[in-house]
C-alpha cells in the first residue's frame, strides 16, 4: 500500500485505487483477487483491531459454523487442517488471520478503523472516506464487505433499561461477566442461542430460555477428522478438492426443498422430529418444542445438544412472551416473573436494514439507508443504482439457505474484477447499473421468491424486510445459477463515463 496524498497540508486527502471495507471473508477475498491480479493500489478498513469479520466478532462459548469445513473455506485457500466436520469459530478466526497475513495482505489493513461515512464525488469520479481516525480517503472504487449479519438488533422490550445486572447481546459476550452459580436469562432460540446454551447451562444455577418461536433442528453428528485423512488431504489436494464438490452438491440440493416443493423435504422433517422424540423425554418440554410452520422457513439448525441441554434440571424453557423486564427480573405473558442474574440476548441481527443511515451517500447526496428504506435491493446483488463505483459484496439476496455463502462470495469477487477489467480497459472512471435493469433483475428475482417455503412458510423471520414483506436477504435458487449469471461482466446494463468526460 502506499497510498498517495492528494492535496497538500495536514488534512489532504490520501488517494487510493480501490477501499475496501471489513477483514472478514469478503473483503479478505477480494484484497486477495486484487493482489493475485497484480494490483495493490487498495486499502482495507476493519473496525476490529484483528481479521475475521464476523469470526472476529462472535466468540460467544460454542460458537461455531454449522457448513461443513471443507466447504466453508475458499475455493483458493483449501486447508487440509481442519480439526472437525464443522469449524469451529477459532479455527475459523485464524485460517482468516492466516490468509491476512499471506501474500502481504496484512500491510493493506487498517485494523480498528472503520469507515464512517463516504460520500459519492460526481465530477471528481471518486468517493470520499472519512474514516474513523479522522482521516480523509478519495477512492476510485469502493468494495463493502461489511456483512449482512454485523449490525446486532436489540430487542424494544418494556423495561430492559431498568434491569440491574449485566445485559449482553450474543455477538457482544462479556467474557467478564462470570456466569457460574447465577441465574441466567436467554432471550431468542436461533443459530446462536441454540450453540452457547448447551455450554452454559451446566455452569449456571439456572437457566431460563425464553423462546418465542421454536426452531427446526437435525441432528449435527460433529466429528474430528482424523490425523490419517488431515495427511491425505495435504498429500494428495486433489483429494480434497473432490471431497469439497461431494459436500458441495449435498449441501446444493437441499435448495429444491425450499424453493421447488416442501414435500422434497419430507425426509428432513421426519430426521427433526424423531430427533426430538430421542432427546427429549418431558412431553410438555417436547410440544413446546415443536415448530407450526414449514421447515426451512426459517433458518434450519444443527444441533446433538441442545435439547439436552433444555431438558436439564436447572433448565427451564419458556415459551410465553417476555412482556416486561424489571430491576430483577423478566415477567412473561402468563403473569410469572422469574428472577435473573443476567440477561443475554440471542436476539439476532437487522439483515434487512444492513447499512446505518448516514454511511453512504450516493449521487445527490441521496442516503442508501434511505433509498433501501422499503427494502435492500441492488442489481445481482452487487451494485445499486445511484452509487457509481459501489460494489457490494453479500449485497441483497446473496444470501443462501441451504449452503455455504462462501460459494456465493467467490463469485461475486470475480464479477467485481471482471467489472474492474473493464472499467481499466475502457478507460472509465464512473461505472453505474442502469436502473431499468437493477428493476428488471429483482422483478424476476421476487416472482422466485413467492413460491419459496421463506414467503409461503408460515414463519416470521430475518430474511423478509418488515415494511415490504419481500425477502430482500436470501437467493432463490442453485449456487451455479449466481455463479453462471455473474461469470461475464455485462456491460449493456450500465453507464459509463469516461476520464475526458467527467473531466477527472
Ligand atoms: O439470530 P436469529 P441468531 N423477543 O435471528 C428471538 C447466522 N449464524 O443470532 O424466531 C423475544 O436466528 C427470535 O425469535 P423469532 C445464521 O445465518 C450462523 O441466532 O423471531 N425473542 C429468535 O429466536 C443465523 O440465522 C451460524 O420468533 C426475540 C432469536 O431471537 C443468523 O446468524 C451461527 C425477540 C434470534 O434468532 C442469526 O442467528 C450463528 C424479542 N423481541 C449464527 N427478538 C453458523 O453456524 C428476537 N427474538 C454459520
Amino acid at each position: 500500500m502506499n497510498p498517495s496524498s492528494g492535496e497538500s497540508g495536514s488534512q489532504a486527502a490520501r488517494q487510493v485505487r480501490t477501499a475496501i471495507i471489513g477483514a472478514g471473508f469478503s473483503g479478505l477475498g477480494m484484497a486477495r483477487a486484487l493482489v493475485d491480479s497484480g494490483d495493490r493500489d487498495f486499502i482495507v478498513f476493519e473496525r476490529e483491531p484483528g481479521p475475521g469479520g464476523t469470526w472476529w466478532l462472535n466468540d460467544y462459548p460454542g460458537c461455531a459454523c454449522d457448513v461443513p469445513s471443507h466447504l466453508y473455506s475458499l475455493s483458493f485457500e483449501l486447508n487440509p487442517d481442519w480439526t472437525r466436520r464443522y469449524p469451529p469459530r477459532k479455527e475459523i478466526q485464524e485460517y482468516l488471520a492466516g490468509m491476512a497475513a499471506s501474500r502481504g495482505l496484512d500491510r493493506h489493513i487498517l485494523y480498528g478503523n472503520p469507515v464512517e461515512s463516504m460520500t459519492w464525488s460526481d465530477s471528481g469520479s471518486y468517493w470520499e472516506i472519512l474514516d474513523g481516525q479522522g482521516r480523509r480517503w478519495k477512492a476510485g472504487r469502493v468494495v463493502a464487505g461489511m456483512g449482512g449479519l454485523s449490525r446486532p438488533s436489540r430487542p424494544d422490550l418494556p423495561g430492559l433499561d431498568a434491569f440491574r445486572g449485566p445485559v449482553f447481546h450474543s455477538q457482544q459476550w462479556d467474557h467478564d461477566c462470570h456466569l457460574e452459580g447465577k441465574r441466567v436469562a436467554v432471550i431468542g432460540t436461533g443459530a446462536s442461542a441454540i450453540q452457547f446454551v448447551p455450554r452454559i447451562q451446566p455452569r449456571v444455577r439456572q437457566l431460563d430460555v425464553y423462546q418465542r418461536t421454536p426452531p427446526w433442528i437435525l441432528p449435527r453428528r460433529d466429528r474430528v477428522i482424523p490425523g490419517w485423512l488431515k495427511g491425505l488431504f495435504a498429500a494428495i489436494p486433489l483429494l480434497m478438492r473432490l471431497d469439497r464438490y461431494r459436500i458441495y452438491w449435498l449441501q446444493e440440493f437441499r435448495v429444491l426443498g425450499l424453493v421447488v416443493s416442501t414435500r422434497l423435504a419430507a425426509w428432513h422433517r421426519y430426521r427433526a422430529r424423531a430427533h426430538l422424540r430421542r432427546q427429549v423425554a418431558d412431553e410438555d418440554l417436547r410440544r413446546a418444542l415443536v415448530p407450526d410452520y414449514e421447515m426451512g422457513c426459517k433458518r434450519v439448525l444443527l444441533s446433538d445438544d441442545y435439547y439436552p441441554a433444555l431438558d436439564r434440571e436447572n433448565a427451564n424453557l419458556v415459551d410465553s412472551p417476555v412482556t416486561q423486564v424489571d430491576e430483577t427480573g423478566i415477567t412473561d405473558a402468563t403473569g410469572r416473573h422469574r428472577p435473573a442474574d443476567v440477561i443475554i440476548l440471542a436476539t439476532g441481527f437487522q439483515a434487512t436494514s444492513p447499512v446505518p443511515w448516514g454511511m453512504i451517500a450516493g449521487k445527490g447526496g441521496q442516503d442508501l439507508a434511505r433509498v433501501w428504506e422499503s427494502g435492500p435491493e441492488a442489481y445481482k446483488g452487487t451494485v445499486v443504482a445511484g452509487f457509481p463505483n459501489l460494489f457490494m459484496l453479500m449485497g441483497p439476496n446473496t444470501a443462501l439457505g441451504h449452503s455455504s455463502v462462501l460459494v456465493m462470495i467467490e463469485s461475486q469477487i470475480r464479477y467485481i474484477n471482471r467489472a474492474f477489467r473493464y472499467m481499466d480497459q475502457t478507460g472509465t472512471t464512473n461505472l453505474e447499473v442502469l436502473e431499468s435493469a437493477q428493476q428488471q433483475w429483482n422483478r424476476k428475482l421476487h416472482i422466485r421468491l413467492q413460491e419459496t417455503v421463506w414467503n409461503r412458510g408460515g414463519c416470521k423471520s430475518w430474511y423478509i424486510h418488515a415494511g415490504s414483506g419481500r425477502n430482500t436477504t436470501l437467493w432463490p435458487g442453485f449456487t451455479w445459477e449466481y455463479d453462471l449469471r455473474t461469470r461475464r461482466f455485462d456491460k449493456a446494463a450500465f453507464q459509463r463515463r469516461s476520464q475526458s468526460e467527467t473531466g477527472s
